[in-house]
């Protein structure tokens, strides 16, 4: 049973009308709201450490300066959206302090490693496009501040999948040894990329009431069936194939017809047991405690003009 509010706030969604940060909104809209925008901003976050790992180690100068910009996009769409988040009361500091002490969640993708120079292509192509193909019916989605984050945030990914796709086209199309690197890359990954797109409609606890609020515009199986359409195309074009004996085209679903992710795995990956997450939530604690003093120094120094303002 809907009060009046929550009835006049439904009109709104229904109709397409953006609501904004001073808008009335039901509580759990915006706690909602808080969860998604901060887990998306805590991967962008997280996903530098994968990629940024192999700055030093780029084969050419072109691709390092490629890389470097990738990574610096990826912290600036974490800012962006911490700032989305922020307009809903929560402050970036007690968000990070939720990602830093366990509490809020980051992509499970970003607790697999990145073991060599084709891993970093096929993160480019798998990982990005997969971000892309949730993230670009985001740019319609209810909320004014993430919906226009998200803007800008496709234009930017459209070119980190782009630049992952002629990173493993170079090697699908080199030496054999880089052509069976490409491959091996696209075994660990393929999965892993899949898994991005959250657990089967079935096991998705929060699809049905985001979907009524429209902070989520498709459910997870129809995003992650579009991303298998549009991928397997891609691989064909480059001679990899795909690491699922029954992947194959179902004339009559105009679709192909795949075997899903180890759910399990998938589970026990955002439980905090994949390969990587204790590494990874460790960097991140190092680099907040050893950003302490710059923080600390910031409000010294904010504090003393204060002081000399009102003096
Ligand atoms: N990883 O009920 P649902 C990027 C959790 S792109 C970890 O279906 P929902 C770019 C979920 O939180 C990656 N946890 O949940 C880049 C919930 O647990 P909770 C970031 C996951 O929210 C590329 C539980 O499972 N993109 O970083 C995952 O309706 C390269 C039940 O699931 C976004 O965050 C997962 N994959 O749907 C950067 C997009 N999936 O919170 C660097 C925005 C589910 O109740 C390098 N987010 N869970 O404890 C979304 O669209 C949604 O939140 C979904 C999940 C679709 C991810």
């Amino acid at each position: 049973e809907m009060t009046e509010q929550e009835r006049a706030f439904q009109d709104k969604i229904d109709a397409d009308i953006k609501i904004e940060p001073k808008d009335w909104m039901p509580d759990d809209y915006r706690a909602t709201l808080i969860r998604q925008i901060g887990q998306h901003a805590h991967s962008e976050i997280v996903g530098q450490l994968p990629e940024g790992n192999w700055i030093t180690r780029a084969p050419t100068l072109e691709r390092k300066a490629i890389l470097l910009a990738k990574v610096q996009d990826e912290a600036g769409h974490g800012l962006y959206l911490y700032c989305a988040a922020e307009t809903l009361g929560v402050s970036r500091d007690e968000i990070t302090e939720m990602l830093l002490d366990g509490r809020m969640k980051y992509s499970s993708i970003f607790n697999y490693p990145t073991l060599n120079w084709a891993d970093i292509g096929a993160v480019g192509w798998l990982v990005d496009g997969a971000a892309i193909m949730n993230q670009v019916p985001l740019q319609r989605t209810s909320f004014g501040p993430y919906s226009r984050a998200m803007i800008r945030i496709c234009k930017e990914e459209s070119f980190h999948q782009r630049q992952g796709y002629d990173a493993i086209r170079k090697m699908a199309e080199g030496t054999p040894e880089q052509r069976r690197m490409a491959q091996d890359a696209m075994n660990r990954l393929w999965y892993p990329s899949l898994m991005m797109f959250g657990p089967s409609d079935k096991e998705s606890v929060h699809s049905a009431q985001s979907m009524a609020w429209k902070i989520k515009i498709n459910t997870n199986d129809e995003l992650r069936q579009k991303f298998v359409d549009q991928t397997v195309p891609q691989a064909e074009y480059l001679g990899l194939s795909i690491p699922d004996p029954d992947l194959k085209w179902n004339e009559a679903r105009g679709h192909y017809d795949y075997t899903d992710p180890d759910w399990s795995e998938f589970f026990d990956v955002i439980k905090g047991n994949g390969p990587c997450n204790v590494d990874r939530l460790a960097a991140r604690n190092k680099a907040w405690d050893d950003g302490k003093w710059v923080r600390d120094g910031l409000l010294a120094h904010a504090r003393k003009k204060r002081t000399r303002n009102l003096a």
